[in-house]
């Protein structure tokens, strides 16, 4: 049976790459190929740009409040979609349907109709000294470019396009080549919804040739990219010497500090979440569990006895806390950092190997959450991030050690603290090295917070008026009189 074949969004048209060439998709809960994506190069990422240079002026010269309304639109088709694109997500990316109902997808509207509503409200600044005013005006870049991973694929993409589109901006984006479904419906929804031909434009494709070519492009004027850090500094190394804006959201390996006197249920029921959600694929998950000493015997006993009851199976099924792995190659990556934390000293409390699933899935990609007590800080498992449901786990006594373990790796995008103690949570988040510091909770978001990461984790920030203001160009005008 021929296998449907995904089709690139240029110019408002649904069409095939201009090579004639594709790439297999796989789905991660079979293991088998079920569809084709697009093996973009820089003719079809060149058509793209022309595309969006030719809808620019309309575009941008449009009334906010009529951008608002076909941003709202997009944002209404997706609610009324969202069973159809939950399954999608979850065939596509292997996590169970219902995360992506009950996280994914609805984000991915929430996206459009936060970034519909803000650039309504999106204003600049004056000054004024005797005798001259000044105004600043923040006017939309151009023809810019939005890169996305395959952990949160819509959630991630949306994240992007929609502060880009409310700002004026036109896009060509590039979601990852390993879970390009619901890019592709996304773009069906666009076209339903009356956005103007050639104001978004996804290419798909791998990111050496399609992602390469759409960073080097010399008329694009800024990239909003989430990936890998390597990644992140590939892409900077082609865009720096070009003078494009960069919003960099990289890799982290995050702390989870835990102390004595915490809610202590509330903080198992969340730690559950912040290690293994989404197989743990979520630069956000908290991989690095610190634990003062007065109750890590309990909560290790606790944590491995809750942990072994989750359930990892078909995503289809309601009752899988964990789904499948992305891809076999990011399945072999994390098994082999289990087995190097094993040959680092690590002793596996629970998990650590592939699980078999019965039936439809028994060619699947499938990991147990993974806990690894007795690794030294600086170890290669507590300082590289493996991206999978695994975590480690270590005591400490002082807040002052946690906040020196806590900083203790290259990444710094964000942690987690625990303690009832209101002094010692703003003492703690005040020293922790990191983007976004959550106390006595875990992605709790607020789309009008600013949200990256520092050192290895990033350059930038997404978010709130970050964003319109990452997508706009500020210029000054002084008028004497
Ligand atoms: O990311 P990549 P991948 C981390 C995680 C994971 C690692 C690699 O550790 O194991 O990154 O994951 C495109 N020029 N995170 O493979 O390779 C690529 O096609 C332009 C953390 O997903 O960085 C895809 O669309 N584009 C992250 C996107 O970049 C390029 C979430 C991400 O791919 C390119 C995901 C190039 N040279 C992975 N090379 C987070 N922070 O959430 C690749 N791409």
């Amino acid at each position: 049976m021929e296998l449907p074949h995904l089709k690139n969004y240029i110019g408002g048209a649904l069409v095939d790459p201009a090579s004639g060439s594709w790439l297999d998709s796989h789905e991660p809960a079979t293991g088998e190929v079920y569809s084709r994506v697009p093996d973009s190069n820089s003719n079809d990422v060149d058509s793209a740009v022309v595309a969006a240079e030719e809808a620019f002026k309309d575009w941008a010269s449009m009334s906010t409040s009529n951008r608002s309304t076909i941003l709202e639109r997009i944002a209404d088709l997706i609610d009324r979609n969202v069973d159809e694109l939950s399954e999608l997500e979850s065939r596509d990316n292997g996590k169970p349907v219902w995360l992506a109902k009950s996280v994914d997808i609805p984000r991915c509207s929430s996206n459009f109709r936060f970034f519909a509503r803000s650039i309504a409200a999106f204003a600049s600044e004056s000054h004024s000294m005797p005798g001259s005013v000044n105004y600043t005006l923040r006017k939309p870049l151009g023809v810019v470019a939005c890169i996305s991973p395959w952990n949160l694929p819509l959630y991630l993409f949306t994240w992007k396009i929609a502060p880009a589109l409310a700002a004026g901006n036109c896009v060509v984006a590039k979601p990852s080549e390993v879970t390009p479904m619901t890019a592709y419906r996304f773009s069906q929804l666009c076209i339903e919804a009356g956005l103007p031909a050639g104001v978004l434009n996804v290419v798909h494709g791998s990111g050496h040739q399609t992602g390469n070519a759409i960073v080097s492009h010399p008329r694009i004027k800024a990239i909003s990219f989430t990936g890998g850090t390597k990644t992140g500094a590939q892409i900077a190394r082609v865009a720096a010497p070009e003078f494009k804006k960069l919003s960099l959201e990289l890799g982290g390996k995050n702390p989870n500090i835990i102390f004595d006197d915490c809610n202590f249920e509330e903080m198992l029921d969340t730690t559950i979440r912040s290690s293994f959600a989404n197989q743990g694929q979520i630069c956000l998950c908290g991989s690095r569990i610190y634990v003062q000493q007065g109750i890590y015997e309990r909560f290790k006993k606790e944590f491995v006895s809750r942990t072994k009851d989750l359930k990892v199976g078909d995503p289809k099924d309601s009752d899988s806390k964990l789904g499948a792995i992305v891809s076999h190659q990011h399945f072999e990556k994390i098994l082999s950092s289990i087995e190097r934390a094993r040959q680092e000293g690590g002793i596996v409390l629970c998990g650590g190997e592939a699980v078999e699933v019965a039936g439809r899935c028994e060619k699947g990609w499938f990991i147990q959450p993974t806990i690894i007590e007795g690794l030294t800080t600086d170890c290669r498992t507590n300082q590289e991030e493996i991206f999978g449901p695994v975590v480690s786990i270590q005591s400490f006594d002082t807040e002052s050690e946690a906040v020196d373990l806590a900083n203790s790796t290259q990444y710094g995008l964000s942690a987690t603290v625990w303690t009832s103690d209101l002094g010692r949570a703003h003492r703690v988040a005040d020293q922790i090295e990191a983007g976004i510091v959550w106390v006595n909770c875990w992605l709790l978001r607020d789309l009008r917070t600013p949200f990256g990461g520092t050192k290895n984790s990033g350059v930038g920030r997404e978010g709130g008026n970050e964003a319109l203001r990452f997508w706009t160009e500020p210029k000054n005008v002084c008028i004497q009189y």
